[in-house]
């Protein structure tokens, strides 16, 4: 039987809802406290409002449910952050400082605390990107996850606070909608494709990008947190890739099941957001200290997208 309590908070968005089901698998229901800023209709197991800017209400949540672990994914991603730079800042900031000092306080003993490729900038190398590198990020986000790493780092060194966190690249997934990042399109394109059989992709039609099947993200994090401690050596986060894909290549893949796909292109804002982010990234140091590996390539994961929505959506 397990002894942790989990807590997810901002556990309504687009990975929130994916990992409660699958931690409550693992953990049983009863064991994973959900919290969002608003109750969702269905709620399977036990759930709490909480505000990750409202310490005292955080702390009261912790010590009611006696958790012992919490998966902080309360943020604002980078296409809504840049609209919002202030708050975005404190929103992902200040959510961090709360929990960080729960575990530093001891009242949780883990931290799971999701990074971004967006760590990376125009000036790191853009192609096979390293875990260690150049790291100049110009967005807010990517500020703000750069400045969490090395948070986290440090809360781990100076206080032994174990924080374990990965470097997501753009995650796509059918059982819930994205929350406002750059990488997005790669979930709408399916959608569309299925619902109008054309997309106008805000991404142009050569914007290589770092991306991940959800099931693979879902099973690195619960690798990354299930992982005895010694074997997790990087304390700020870890670099994962499943799969590099632009534009065309996915409507390519998607066409081998809608052949009359089309789509077409109207760059906005977000190209600059992903023109400053890397190509594909070098996981090697992840692979080594605690065995990750992927299981879906593009075509793979298109297959699957496709099989499910028809499904759930009788498209
Ligand atoms: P999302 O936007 O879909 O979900 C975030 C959730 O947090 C939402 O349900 C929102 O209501 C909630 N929230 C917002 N403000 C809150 C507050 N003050 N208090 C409590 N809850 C609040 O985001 P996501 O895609 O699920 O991402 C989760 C984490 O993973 C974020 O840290 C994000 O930066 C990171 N990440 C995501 C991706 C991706 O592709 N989805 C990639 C890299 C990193
Ligand atoms: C975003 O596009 O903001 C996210 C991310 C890669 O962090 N999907």
């Amino acid at each position: 039987m397990t002894t942790e309590t989990i807590l997810i908070i901002g556990s309504n968005g687009q990975i929130g809802t994916e990992l409660a089901e699958v931690l409550r698998a693992s953990y049983g229901t009863d064991n994973v406290v959900c919290s969002d800023l608003k109750k969702p209709e269905i709620t399977p197991g036990p759930f709490e409002i909480i505000d990750i800017m409202d310490r005292e209400g955080v702390y009261t949540i912790i010590k009611k449910y006696k958790v012992t672990q919490v998966y902080l994914l309360a943020a604002m991603l980078s296409a809504t952050a840049e609209k919002n730079p202030k708050f975005a800042w404190d929103l992902n900031m200040q959510g961090l400082f709360n929990i960080l000092d729960a575990a530093k306080e001891g009242i949780i003993k883990k931290v799971y605390w999701p990074s971004s490729i967006a760590v990376f900038g125009p000036t790191t190398p853009s192609v096979n990107t390293p875990q260690y590198t150049i790291m100049e990020p110009n967005t807010i986000y990517g500020i703000s996850k750069q400045a969490g790493e090395r948070f986290c780092e440090y809360y781990f060194q100076k206080y032994n606070v174990d924080v374990r966190s990965i470097r997501y690249p753009g995650l796509i997934g059918y059982k819930s909608a994205p929350g406002g990042g750059t990488t997005d399109y790669a979930v709408h394109i399916y959608h569309e494709a299925l619902k109008n059989g054309k997309y106008t992709c805000f991404l142009n039609e050569k914007t290589t990008l770092p991306m991940m099947y959800m099931p693979d993200a879902l099973k690195a994090t619960i690798s990354l947190m299930e992982a005895p401690a010694e074997k997790v050596k990087i304390r700020s986060s870890y670099n994962i890739a499943g799969m590099s894909f632009n534009p065309l290549e996915i409507t390519e893949a998607i066409k081998k099941h809608i052949p009359n796909f089309t789509i077409d292109f109207a760059p906005d804002f977000r190209q600059a957001i992903a023109d400053s982010w890397p190509q594909s990234i070098n996981d090697q140091e992840a692979r080594n200290d605690w065995g990750w590996k992927n299981d879906f390539d593009l075509q793979k994961m298109t297959d699957d997208m496709i099989f499910n929505l028809k499904k759930i959506n009788l498209f």
